[in-house]
């Protein structure tokens, strides 16, 4: 079944980015909850950001799922990317991207490879990085495994990485790894940019997608903006998409109004 999901951020620096809900975490699992979301997506700082124990009892309490959880405040806050030139930036990158695999898989939730991902330049050869992320997402992907979860890549638009910008691209670089427990993580919003046709795309990166970002075309709530949301669902329902879909959005205007049309889109779309 396809599952509605927010992000709620607990990160201080990530104030102006795409999340809905931001500040103190039982709040923002509150406020999720109380508009309908199935599940919530957390943005933390690191993985010894969260009591383990209190936020099992939040989402027992409020009745809602995680979805998934960001690993980006390394490269927000620290600067880390599993392609970065030093080979000690790289280790502490796997290590903060480890601690959170772990942490979000023992609620069965996956965690999310964005940004730190990195780029190549700077001295780094394409092949040189691709190869440095290929070691990283070999060991990275049987860590989720042994929770049950797949680890989820997401290709950026062009402004923000050069590795992979089109799911095409990520999929077939998915397939050079020794793991297959890689899954893509289709954004609506960088799609937007660099897709062609999004729903052809969904056709065709089919069962590898494991988790989508739900954001119309300026990155505010669907439904603020012209992605064509109806074919894009009917995409995700025909390749027997199963996963969440989630709202990575600016809290626009203000975050309830985002989340509400997030849900109320959702629900549009996916006919629930
Ligand atoms: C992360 O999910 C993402 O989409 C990037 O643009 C970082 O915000
Ligand atoms: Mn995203």
């Amino acid at each position: 079944m396809i599952r509605s999901a927010i992000t709620v951020s607990i990160v201080p620096e990530s104030m102006g980015g795409p999340f809905v809900y931001h500040g103190d975490l039982e709040t923002g699992i509150a406020a999720a909850a109380a508009t309908g979301f199935d599940g919530v997506e957390i943005f933390p700082s690191h993985a010894n950001d969260i009591n383990g124990f209190l936020l099992r009892g939040w989402l027992q309490k409020y009745s809602i799922q995680l979805a998934a959880m960001g690993t980006g405040a390394g490269w927000l806050t620290r600067r880390l990317r599993l392609t970065d030139p030093d080979h000690s930036v790289r280790a502490a990158a796997q290590d903060f991207i480890g601690g959170i695999v772990d942490f979000a898989g023992s609620f069965g939730a996956p965690a999310i490879i964005g940004s730190m991902q990195g780029r190549h330049g700077d001295g780094v050869s394409r092949d040189q990085a691709l190869d440095w992320l290929r070691m990283e997402l070999n060991q990275l992907g049987p860590r989720a495994h042994a929770h049950g979860v797949p680890l989820l890549y997401e290709p950026l638009n062009r402004y923000e990485t050069n590795l992979f910008n089109t799911l095409s691209e990520a999929s077939d670089f998915l397939e050079t790894l020794n793991t297959r427990n890689v899954k893509l993580l289709a954004d609506l919003f960088h799609m937007n940019m660099e897709e062609v046709d999004l729903a052809e795309s969904i056709r065709k990166a089919g069962h590898r997608i494991g988790h989508v970002h739900f954001a119309d075309s300026n990155r505010r709530a669907m439904g603020f903006g012209h992605t064509p949301t109806k074919h894009i669902a009917q995409a995700l329902m025909d390749v027997g998409y199963e996963g969440f879909v989630s709202g990575e959005i600016f809290p626009w205007p203000d975050p309830q109004t985002a989340a509400a049309k997030t849900l109320e889109s959702f629900r549009t779309a996916f006919g629930r």
